[in-house]
């Protein structure tokens, strides 16, 4: 289960500045290296402490982080949804990816020339981009209330159920909003919402691009988005993405350190938007931990050994029988699996159980 998130954003706000940031933390994840797939497409390694440590207990033969595809979607302007720019070119870019860098400028530099060439205006600037992705979806909506209408009137139960859904959607679109605001009770309509795939459902994370002297606090600019996202309910972060740059390009983790220390942050922005998109789309870790290899594995918050056991191979899920579970804090403590097991800290879990992050586990199956 491969994470995917989509950069977006206006020309000239620091899109690929972000991309190349988070492909320089190739060094930072060496034995994973980050691959450009195509200019566009990375893959990196979610950051994840609990790995190294316990690999330097078991000493295994490899460490295998979760990784996350990148895509850096350029050709986003005004009228875009109409064919503008690169038209829909970037709209089968967003439609794959499962939530949403929606990044803003949020940094003063005569040098850098804004759209229309104006003041920056990162309301306005997102806006802009809210606005193309909302018409987009209208279109997809009403073509679909045309087709659903019909088959609804025939008297076809989960038609009607359908044609209320694109209503609402329809409804809070034309006003302006995101299709995200609208959200439903039943797991039916859940399920038939999230097969529309409509671009503004997608979980999004604004990232507000600062000069160097805001990567801590911010700017008046960044309040401004932080006040907006949390008007939506949505999620928003402060990186100096030029900055992170200059830090990812350097060779030495003290040296990176020491430059992140200088400006008063204790983790990089890289790590904190990776981490920002696991909490945004509600996924955890679990981890097996054996001779071999210590492995992340990512799954849903909510979901049971039985189906987390399915995330390593189908058989796995099918033919479960019983869960072996050790907690991290546990593990590093006792320092092997035989001192947990003698202190009782390991525990036999059933069907019921419901994995929780950082677990360590081991399954038992049989096919
Ligand atoms: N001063 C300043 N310039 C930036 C910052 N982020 C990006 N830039 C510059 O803005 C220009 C456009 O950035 P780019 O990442 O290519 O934008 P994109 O069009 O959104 O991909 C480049 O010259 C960057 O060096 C920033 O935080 N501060
Ligand atoms: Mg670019």
């Amino acid at each position: 289960m491969a994470l995917k998130c989509g950069i977006v954003g206006l020309p000239n706000v620091g899109k690929s500045t972000l991309f190349n940031c988070l492909s320089s933390a190739k060094a930072q994840a060496a034995n994973f290296p980050f691959c450009t797939i195509e200019p566009n497409l990375g893959v990196i390694t979610v950051p994840d402490e609990r790995l190294n440590k316990l690999a330097e207990i078991i000493h295994p033969g490899r460490i295998v982080p979760a990784t996350c595809e990148i895509v850096d979607i350029a050709g986003l302007v005004k009228g875009a949804s109409k064919g503008e720019g690169l038209g829909n070119k970037f709209l089968g870019n967003i439609r794959e990816c499962d939530a949403i860098i929606h990044v803003i400028r949020c940094f003063d530099d005569d040098n850098v020339v804004r759209e229309g060439g104006m003041r920056v205006n990162p309301i306005e600037d997102k806006e802009i981009i809210d606005t193309e992705l909302q018409l987009k979806d209208l279109e997809t909506v009403e073509g679909q209330i045309t087709k659903t209408a019909k088959i609804a009137a025939a008297g076809n139960k989960d038609a009607k159920t359908l044609l209320n859904i694109l209503n609402a959607y329809k409804e809070a679109l034309e006003q302006g909003k995101n299709a995200r605001s609208v959200t439903f009770d039943s797991k039916e309509e859940k399920q038939a919402a999230h097969d529309l795939f409509l671009l503004t459902t997608k979980p999004v994370l604004y990232v507000c691009n600062v000069d160097e002297n805001s990567a801590k606090h911010g700017n008046e600019y960044s309040k401004q988005i932080e006040a907006i996202a949390a008007e939506e309910g949505a999620e928003a972060m402060i990186i100096a993405a030029k900055t992170e740059e200059d830090i990812a390009s350097l060779e030495s983790y003290e040296d990176k350190k020491m430059f992140l220390d200088e400006l008063g942050l204790e983790e990089s922005g890289v790590n904190r938007l990776i981490n920002k998109a696991y909490h945004l789309l509600n996924l955890q870790t679990f981890i097996t931990a054996g001779e071999m290899e210590v492995k992340a594995w990512t799954y849903h918050k909510g979901w049971k050994a039985p189906q987390c056991a399915g995330v390593i191979h189908s058989d796995f899920e099918k033919g479960f029988i019983r869960a072996e579970v050790i907690k991290y804090d546990d593990y590093i403590t006792y320092g092997s699996e035989a001192k947990i097991r003698e202190a009782g800290k390991l525990s036999i879990e059933g069907k019921e159980y419901e994995v929780q992050d950082g677990d360590i586990m081991h399954f038992r199956f049989n096919v």
